[in-house]
């Protein structure tokens, strides 16, 4: 028996998600997801990277959008705009069902563990799927405009303010789900993987919590990332634009990645465009391994998740472990 620990968030780690969900049985995994992008709007508690993880594993999901639900109707939204109320978020008529039952859920008292597990199953996904914690915990982008919550700085200015800082608020209270917990005190535990997410906004705020980012350092079995950067760009959203901003030595490039992650890392899987970059990042001491990453079809998504677990055999192989 192996099990797998898989740190996600956003449309790359959903992406990699179904292709490690098409790969490995259920009781496989734990994905532990960021809800670092959670909000309450309009009276609801919104987990935008757990619904994105859901609608995809359960082939509900928007390819083109890349957020919310496939078949989607408006007709909330556009009631809101005959109410002049705001409707900067888009909220699908299908999506705003499940932010009406989590939020009753929560308010009659489940963590947001529980009620995860409650969609997830319902919308027919066996995998197991967790938040990262049932704290709240919310990524705040400090921008050379102020302070702005993330989805305000993600959705409502389009992410055009220049990041001059990312903040974690209210981590120092949050712990681990038990999800994750009891994934990391699995016997059977060979790896964990960290998704094709954006490090910054998807991943920091699950290496923010207390104790975590020093667990993964010391944990015995291999710790792996799949580079999001491809040729020096990301395939979506800011990531670009913000390692851009963030004056990185090496800008943006999947060097920068390692470098990011490296205190918790054994290995990499970066893209065959980057190969050239092999050898500066084996000399962080990882072991790299070069590989397509551009996850265009679900072979290309399966293929990825099968070359993470044959990094993470190699890496543990070595150690003679698992
Ligand atoms: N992203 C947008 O760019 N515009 C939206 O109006 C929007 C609405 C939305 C509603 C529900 C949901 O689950 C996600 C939504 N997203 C929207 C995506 C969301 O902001 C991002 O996917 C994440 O927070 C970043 O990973």
């Amino acid at each position: 028996m192996s099990h797998y620990l898989v740190i996600t968030g956003g449309v790359g780690g959903a992406k990699f998600a179904l292709g490690l969900s098409t790969t490995l049985p259920a009781s496989d995994v734990t994905f532990a997801v960021n809800t670092g992008d959670d909000f309450e709007h309009l009276g609801f508690h919104i987990s935008p990277d757990i619904d994105t993880l859901i609608y995809t594993l359960a082939g509900l999901n928007d390819t083109d959008r890349g957020w919310g639900r496939r078949e989607e109707s408006w007709n909330f939204l556009s009631t809101l705009r005959t109410l002049d109320e705001e409707t900067w978020f888009q909220l699908g008529d299908r999506d705003l069902a499940i932010h009406v039952y989590r939020t009753s859920l929560l308010t009659q008292g489940k963590t947001l563990s529980e009620v995860t597990d409650v969609i997830a199953k319902k919308l027919g996904i066996n995998h197991f799927l967790t938040p990262m914690t049932d704290q709240s915990l919310r990524t705040v982008v400090v921008t050379a405009d102020g302070k702005l919550p993330f989805q305000d700085y993600f959705v409502k200015y389009q992410s055009k303010p220049i990041v001059e800082a990312i903040e974690f608020s209210g981590s120092e209270l949050a712990r681990l789900s038990p999800g994750v917990s009891e994934a990391l005190a699995n016997d059977d535990l060979c790896g964990v993987i960290i998704c094709p997410s954006n490090p910054y906004l998807s991943i920091d705020p699950i290496l923010s919590i207390p104790g975590f980012r020093s667990l993964l350092s010391e944990i015995t079995v291999p710790v792996i990332a799949v580079s999001p950067i491809i040729g020096g760009k990301a395939i979506k959203g800011p990531t670009e634009k913000i390692m851009n901003e963030m004056d990185l030595e090496a800008g943006c490039s999947s060097l920068s990645v390692a470098r990011h992650y490296q205190d918790i890392l054994d290995g990499i899987i970066i893209d065959t465009v980057d190969t050239e970059q092999s050898e500066d990042i084996a000399a962080l001491g990882l072991e790299v391994s070069v590989g397509e990453t551009l996850m265009t079809s679900l072979q290309i998504k399966q293929d990825l998740a099968q070359h993470c677990l044959s990094l993470i055999e190699k890496i543990n192989r070595s150690i003679e472990r698992c």
